[in-house]
């Protein structure tokens, strides 16, 4: 252990406390506990105890509800320090028990300092109880604690955190319930910290001794879990309490920490050598858990990406096909510029007809504004399938990975577009016709090529460069197709003489690219749905680095 140990256990902590592994990930949920378990361990445990190492063994006396845990202790003292009882879980606040001398040691946050401490009275949830008592010898301070398989989920936590926080664990089970899972899952916990662990052995009925104890000894090999055996035999309590001969097992083993100094600072360095080898691996594991988040988020977010990419190409493939300008868009034209009788009369000159354009479109308000009222619908509607058909794949892509189908199941909204989106594209649109008649109005009067535009008026000017936008195709022109729809041969000259002409041609480039880039924004305010929660979940990559650098410092120091 060299000088660097402390700040750089502090660094891991604190770069512990920063590793977000949101993402429900198949090891998430391990990776979660063992982060958590680290920097719990290094507060409650690692810093105070390498701050001072002549602070008092602490010995947690931990194990399953009804186990003795409390009438051990009691016994131990000669007084009911803590209540032992009937009533399953009895302990609901732990109690600490020390010589008088010693009370300084636990009575500041220097260990658990989020236990508020209480001095008299019974125990209580959420509070640590300190019992002095000159029965204890200096040195060694007990702990009794609540059941760590309650049924009783902040017994569970209170217990570990206390486990976690403990110089040894003198660990109680009984002859009828040693081989129950979930303590043993907490005793290979203490043997991969390296916690030094005393196993007491409870109500062992004299004709079962050599047989009970054999198993567990069998067991303890079994999961290489090196600890001390204590057996207390089944008996008569006197009073509650625990004949001297049972408990001398316990008493005795307990005792040579008393009185021998020498082995409980071995006991210490034992349970603080062991942690701090622990560590790095442990702590690695969250790394590696960590890294994985990272490239998961980063392969959610390309999926995503990928949807939203396609939607845009969708659009702008509908833009530059010329499919836009069929269907309603057509009949719209040709009420704006008339059939008939009035073509027929005019279809010899083009000029005529860009004349009576103008008027039509300058003077009949009600078909213009049904015109563009019909791109404007048009476009939303594009833009909206678009959108759909993204959020759809999004979610479905998502759906095929853990992490992202905990998120879609999280919000099944994410599989179609958002109920914003209807009114903001309505309204980008708007926006945006407004900026092609702003367009039209200050680009129209200034130049001498776009004469022929200006007779149109604004309006009418406006809404044949919105048209010259469907139809900007490079080969084939959005025209030709619409006359493949059927416009009448008339319209289609005429019409395709006002979108030949270089300004409107040149006005639509710039039309077009202003829409390009508000329906982008209309996506990526969609796609942010997936994408923009995904930073918050996982940690980023400076405090990834940082991460790895704490753990090797913490290696390299202890
Ligand atoms: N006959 C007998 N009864 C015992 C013995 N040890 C404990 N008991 C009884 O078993 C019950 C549970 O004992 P506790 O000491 O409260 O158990 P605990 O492990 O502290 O339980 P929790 O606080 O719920 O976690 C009590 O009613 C005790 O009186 C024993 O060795 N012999
Ligand atoms: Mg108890």
């Amino acid at each position: 252990m060299t000088p660097e140990l402390l700040p750089a256990l502090r660094r891991l902590r604190d770069d512990l406390t920063e590793v977000r592994l949101h993402l429900e990930l198949p090891d998430a949920q391990r990776a979660r506990s063992a982060r958590d378990d680290i920097v719990g361990q290094t507060d409650d445990y690692l810093l105070p105890r390498l701050e001072q190492m002549e602070a008092p063994v602490l010995m947690v006396v931990g194990g399953s509800t009804g186990a003795g845990k409390s009438t051990i202790v009691n016994s131990l003292v000669g007084a009911e320090v803590s209540r032992a009882g009937v009533l399953r879980p009895t302990t609901r606040g732990p109690v600490l028990v020390c010589h008088p001398d010693d009370l300084r040691w636990f009575a500041d946050d220097r260990i658990l300092p989020q236990l508020p401490r209480a001095t008299g009275g019974d125990p209580a949830p959420g509070t640590l109880l300190l019992m002095p008592t000159a029965e204890l010898p200096p040195g060694l301070a007990l702990l009794d604690s609540p059941d760590i398989d309650s049924v009783l989920a902040e017994n569970r936590a209170l217990a570990t955190q206390l486990l976690a926080a403990a110089d040894a664990w003198l660990f109680v089970t009984t002859a009828a319930r040693y081989a129950d899972a979930v303590p043993w899952e907490l005793l290979v916990t203490a043997r991969e910290r390296g916690t030094a662990l005393a196993l007491v052995l409870n109500r062992v009925p004299p004709d079962a001794e050599r047989e009970v104890t054999g198993h567990l000894g069998e067991m303890m090999q079994a999961q290489r879990l090196d600890a001390v055996l204590l057996v207390v035999g089944e008996t008569e309590l006197e009073q509650g309490r625990l004949p001297q001969h049972e408990l001398a097992p316990v008493r005795h083993w307990l005792g040579g920490l008393a009185t021998d100094s020498q082995a409980r600072d071995d006991l210490i360095k034992r349970t603080l050598t062991g942690a701090l080898r622990s560590l790095p691996g442990r702590a690695g594991a969250v790394e590696r858990a960590a890294a994985e988040q990272l490239a998961s988020a980063a392969d959610l977010r390309s999926e995503a990406d990928l949807a939203y990419a396609s939607a845009r190409q969708e659009i702008e493939d509908a833009l530059r096909s010329g499919s836009l300008l069929r269907g309603e868009v057509v009949a719209r034209w040709h009420e704006v510029v008339g059939t008939g009788e009035f073509m027929r009369e005019i279809q010899s000159s083009l000029a005529a007809v860009r004349d009576r354009l103008a008027s039509v479109l300058t003077g009949r308000e009600v078909p213009a504004d049904q015109l563009r009222e019909t791109v404007e619908h048009r476009l939303e509607a594009v833009v909206r399938a678009a959108a759909e058909r993204a959020a759809e794949r999004a979610a479905q892509a998502w759906s095929e990975r853990p992490a992202g189908r905990a998120l879609v199941d999280g919000s099944p909204a994410l599989s179609r577009a958002s109920d914003e989106l209807r009114v903001a594209t309505h309204d980008e649109v708007r926006a945006w016709q407004g900026s092609v008649m702003e367009l039209v109005r200050t680009e129209g009067s200034a130049k001498r090529t776009t004469a022929r535009l200006a007779s149109l008026g604004v309006n009418g000017a406006g809404l044949t460069v919105m048209l010259g936008v469907f139809a900007s195709t490079g080969g084939i022109t959005g025209l030709e197709v619409a006359v493949a729809g059927g416009t009448s041969a008339v319209g289609h000259k005429l019409l395709e003489a006002l979108l030949g002409d270089q300004a409107v041609r040149t006005l639509a480039a710039r039309a077009r690219d202003d829409l390009v880039e508000r329906v982008d924004r209309l996506l990526r305010e969609e796609a942010a749905r997936f994408v923009g929660p995904l930073d918050g979940m996982v940690p980023d990559h400076e405090v990834l680095a940082r991460l790895h650098g704490s753990i090797d410092a913490v290696r390299r120091a202890s």
